[in-house]
């Protein structure tokens, strides 16, 4: 073994409340990348992440699980972090160590202001954070007051990238605001790109203005262009969420259903093309991984295995990881 961190890396923890849908996102990105060719189900035990027999007895996770996954160039390490009050620290232990963390919520007012004391976990330690509302399919709250909520509890400015579709009250796809694409979901296969719905075409321009503004925020040049009604390229407008992102400066919003594989290719996509190289956030914490130095190894969780062994999951921060390597004096 012989380990160290490369620019196409990208670590993601995923958290958030009990029972928001954590484990079966991470089982629909495995599924949307193709790194599982069959779904698991939390109600049929046996989902990748909550392997163990006490998370498939107790049906929630209690331990951090890790599973990992390649997209588009990028090879990705998932997280699955335990949302339950009682394993918190274990969660805590673990997102340290992230390059960016997924919170996965329900579009449910009261349980969104639950957030406040992860929301200011992840900025007390400046991890850049993305937000996934799942379990669209029971929003019974309209999509904006679920946004007021997690604007109440987020001391960074939110950039949802998406705006809903509906028919007869139950969502059926998205705009995503960048593109101006609109999309109807799909059951096993990418959500099909449909004409921009011409009542919602008001509605869309608002969003994808009030996004703008929010980015521009941390950009002079794209203020400017807003200013003189530029309208800014694809381009500049992924740099900069890029760029925010990775600084914890905006949370971008995304929202789908976990459970049918609605909005994860595009909250994929948004992980390839917003979340930072493990270089950008080394840095921040005064580190530097091309260094040839010491390496420098943060143990964020040791498994006992049940044939005794001891595995423990770390973070390279620098350096070079081999096997049989000593660290502070101990192999
Ligand atoms: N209605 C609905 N239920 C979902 C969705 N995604 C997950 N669930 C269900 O929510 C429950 C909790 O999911 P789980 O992944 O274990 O949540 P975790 O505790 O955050 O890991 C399970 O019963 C899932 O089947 C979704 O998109 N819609
Ligand atoms: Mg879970």
């Amino acid at each position: 073994m012989n380990q160290s961190i490369g620019a196409n890396t990208r670590n993601v923890a995923l958290v958030g409340p009990y029972s928001s849908g954590k484990t079966s996102l991470l089982e629909s990105l495995l599924f949307v990348t193709g790194a599982i060719t069959r779904k698991g189900k939390i109600s049929d035990r046996n989902t990748v992440s909550d392997s163990s027999t006490q998370a498939r007895d107790r049906q929630m996770s209690v331990e951090v699980s890790v599973a990992h996954s390649q997209y588009q160039d990028l090879n990705f390490t998932f997280l699955d972090c335990p949302g339950s009050i009682e394993f918190a620290s274990e969660t805590y232990n673990a997102l340290v160590g992230a390059g960016a963390a997924i919170i996965v919520c329900e579009p449910v007012v009261d349980r969104v202001l639950t957030l406040a004391p992860l929301l200011k976990f992840l900025d007390d330690w400046e991890i850049p954070h993305l937000i996934f509302i799942n379990k669209m399919d029971r929003c019974n709250s309209h999509f904006n007051e679920v946004l007021q909520a997690l604007k109440s509890v987020s001391s960074r400015p939110l950039v949802p990238q998406q705006y809903p579709i509906r028919q007869n009250n139950e969502i059926i796809g998205f705009i995503d605001l960048i593109n101006e694409q609109a999309y109807h979901y799909h059951a096993n296969s990418p959500a099909d790109p449909v004409p921009l719905p011409d009542h919602l075409k008001e509605e869309e321009q608002i969003a994808r203005q009030e996004m703008l503004e929010t980015i521009a925020e941390f950009d002079d040049h794209l203020l400017e262009e807003l200013l003189e009604d530029i309208n800014p390229s694809r381009e500049e407008i992924l740099q900069d969420l890029k760029q925010e992102l990775g600084a914890d400066q905006i949370v971008p919003v995304f929202f789908g259903m976990a459970e049918r594989d609605y909005g994860v290719r595009h909250l994929l996509t948004a992980l390839v093309e917003e979340t930072p190289a493990p270089t950008i956030t080394a840095n921040r914490r005064g580190l530097d991984p091309s260094a040839d130095g010491d390496a420098v190894v943060q143990i964020l969780k040791t498994y006992f295995t049940p044939q005794g062994g001891r595995l423990s999951l770390a973070r390279i921060w620098q350096g070079t990881l081999n096997d049989g390597m000593a660290l502070n004096g101990v192999r």
